[in-house]
């Protein structure tokens, strides 16, 4: 039981209860001592062993840990269906999936596009190569949203590019994802480890304009691997925040397969705040890409539904809500560069 000698809180702080039956606790939680500072605060933190066969699901507090509004549904949609990048910026936002092999980076497009369509829709290729280690994505590839089914013509204010998964000894390179949050590689690019992306590549943009870079990176994590990553892909996780940082670009961490991590939320997803195998889940994203807690939203795709379902929708555009948010925040940071670059483009067009 976690166990705090003094009254100080902290983030870490949370107590749970016994496992209920509704959460087949698989191994009894070790605790590990925590000292504070000045050694004042000790804290026991309880880890749990994750298995793929029963998934531990103890509850925590009787309360969620993060509020959600479950009941929001078609409202949101419409919300961000509307959504327009801060105004006098870019056309649409830019968002780009990167994480290992096979996390649900194409999912998580396909079910994004589901929540506004209306139904479960598989714009993206989604699949496992014969080796699993080598991604099913083999380009870069950019979506921009359908706003709806019957809209046939509309189209949202977002783009999303899919892209290859990074492997633990193959797959994109530090070099190439760069490239690609810079804005200099074309839509439909083959990575190569053979041919590093280089400014005669066909099609390489030699000046990329503020629309055509990467506004908002979300790294995608999935719940099913996240303790067994090798010291590799973590090293590499870290190299990719760090370089993308430098560069200024906004980060967002998806946590996938949440269904896979918890029993309980993977019979009912409004349980996603409640089970402290979740939250644990998450710090240890947070571990892996260096990121706090605030920057991490679960969602669970559509992977073997066929209809859709209301709280699946709420979650994945909670996820949504986080990276267009984040979005903007890059927008507003860059305001000169976007209207500079407006001037030059209808100077140039009325020329
Ligand atoms: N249960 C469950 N399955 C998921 C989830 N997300 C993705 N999947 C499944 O995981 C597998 C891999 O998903 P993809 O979307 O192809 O993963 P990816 O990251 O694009 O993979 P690569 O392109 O190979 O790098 C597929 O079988 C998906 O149906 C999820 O949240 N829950
Ligand atoms: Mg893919």
């Amino acid at each position: 039981m976690a166990e705090k000698t003094e009254g100080k809180s902290s983030p870490f702080s949370f107590s749970f209860t016994s496992p209920n039956s509704e959460c087949n606790l698989l191994s009894s939680p070790e605790t590990k001592p925590v000292m504070s500072g000045k050694g004042k605060t000790i804290i026991a933190l309880p880890t749990f062993t994750i298995s793929s066969s029963q998934n531990a699901c103890p509850s925590s507090e009787e309360s969620p840990w993060r509020q959600v509004d479950w009941s929001a549904g078609r409202a949101s949609v419409e919300t961000i269906r509307s959504y327009a990048p801060a105004p006098d910026s870019v056309p649409a936002a830019r968002v780009l999936l990167v994480g290992p092999v096979g996390v649900g980076k194409s999912s998580f497009i396909n079910s994004i596009q589901s929540v506004f369509y209306g139904r479960v829709v598989n714009r993206t290729m989604v699949g496992t190569s014969l080796n699993s280690s080598v991604s099913f994505t083999k380009q870069l590839q950019s979506y921009q949203l359908y706003s709806s089914r019957e809209r046939v013509d509309e189209s949202m204010a977002l783009v999303l590019s899919d892209m290859v998964g990074l492997g633990e000894t193959n797959g994109l390179t530090l070099h190439d994802t760069l490239a690609v949050i810079k804005g200099h590689v074309p839509d439909g690019h083959t990575f190569s480890a053979c041919c590093p992306v280089v400014s005669d590549t066909p099609g390489y943009v030699k000046e990329p304009s503020l629309a055509e870079k990467i506004h908002c990176v979300v790294f995608v994590v999935s719940g099913l691997d996240i303790s067994s990553y090798s010291d590799t892909m973590k090293s590499t996780l870290y190299q990719l925040r760090e370089h993308i940082s430098a560069l200024g670009v906004q980060q967002v961490a998806v946590l996938t397969h949440v269904d896979k991590v918890c029993a309980k939320t993977a019979r009912d997803i409004s349980q996603v705040y409640n089970g402290l195998l979740l939250k644990q889940a998450m710090l240890k994203v947070g571990d892996l890409l260096g990121m706090p807690l605030s920057s991490i939203v679960p969602v669970k795709n559509y992977s073997e539904e066929l209809e859709l379902d209301p709280h699946t929708d709420t979650l994945l555009l909670g996820a949504l809500d986080h990276i267009l948010q984040s979005v903007d925040l890059y927008l507003r940071d860059h305001p000169e560069r976007g209207s500079a670059e407006r001037a030059v483009s209808s100077a140039s067009a009325s020329s």
